[in-house]
């Protein structure tokens, strides 16, 4: 399924593109699912669990802000059926060199327009890793695969992923919490010239591939329309010790080469 030069490309520059991995039809019903989503948090006062699904929400100047639905394929069975189809998990397996992977992320992010969610700089690890045991590097080359579905087009204005290339070999560089926090993009106190960073612009079914060492951020969205993203993430067998909200997070999958 991958060529060598994607493989070289995941573990040195830190991360490549499937340009249209999943089509129209699929991507509509992915922002079906998004809507239905959206529409429970409005019913929701704060942050929490409702059917299925973490919600992580903020007030701001009286206004809702949806920070992430975590583990969005507990309340959404297409995006749970997303998150075991080959065409990521497949891929996972093959990064991950191993027939069984464990799903950690089903992730849904909105960026309505001007709603100021930011993800400052950050690698993945950060998140997987935290600390008393809670993370194993079982397979020795990160045991962990990201991948991000655009459900809208990504454009420069509308907060885009942005990459630092070759980060994906820095191993863990211990980033702050306050450096996730931050929406100054070009930061000076970062270990790291973010200056050198790569925006991606993407299509509506694009897919990102990324490890967990590689640096990236997205900040906000000036732009008028929607930049929603469909995460799914995914470790080698026995790295997690960590239990992770939603109903059914963290199932086993065993992916089946054809
Ligand atoms: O939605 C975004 O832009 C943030 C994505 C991200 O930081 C991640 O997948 O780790």
């Amino acid at each position: 399924m991958l060529t060598s030069r994607d493989k070289e490309t995941f573990f040195t520059r830190g991360w490549f593109v499937k340009p249209q991995l999943f089509d129209a039809d699929e991507i509509r019903k992915i922002r079906d699912c998004f809507q239905s989503l959206e529409a429970r948090a409005a019913t929701m006062s704060e942050t929490g669990d409702n059917s299925g699904s973490y919600f992580v929400l903020e007030t701001k100047n009286g206004e809702q802000i949806i920070k992430r639905v975590v583990w969005a394929g507990g309340s959404q069975p297409f995006l749970l059926s997303i998150g075991s189809d080959p065409r990521l998990t497949a891929v996972a397996s093959e990064l991950l060199d191993t027939p069984v992977i464990e799903q950690l992320l089903s992730q849904a992010h909105f960026k309505r327009p001007g709603d100021g969610v930011t993800f400052g700089w950050h690698q993945d690890i950060q998140h997987r890793d935290k600390g008393q045991d809670t993370w194993h590097d079982v397979n020795g080359q990160g045991s962990f695969v990201q991948t991000l579905i655009a459900v809208d087009d990504m454009t420069p204005n509308s907060g885009p992923l942005k990459f630092i290339p070759n980060s994906a070999s820095w191993g863990n560089l211990m980033l702050k919490d306050t450096d996730y926090e931050s929406a100054d993009e070009r930061d000076s106190t970062l270990p790291f010239d973010a200056s050198t960073a790569v925006t991606i612009e993407a299509k509506a079914g694009d897919t990102l591939f990324f490890g967990p060492y590689t640096v990236h951020a997205s900040f906000e969205n000036t732009s008028k329309c929607y930049r929603r993203v469909f995460i799914n993430g995914y470790a080698y067998p026995g790295a997690n010790s960590r239990v992770y909200p939603g109903e059914g997070a963290c199932r086993k999958l065993t992916v089946h080469h054809v």
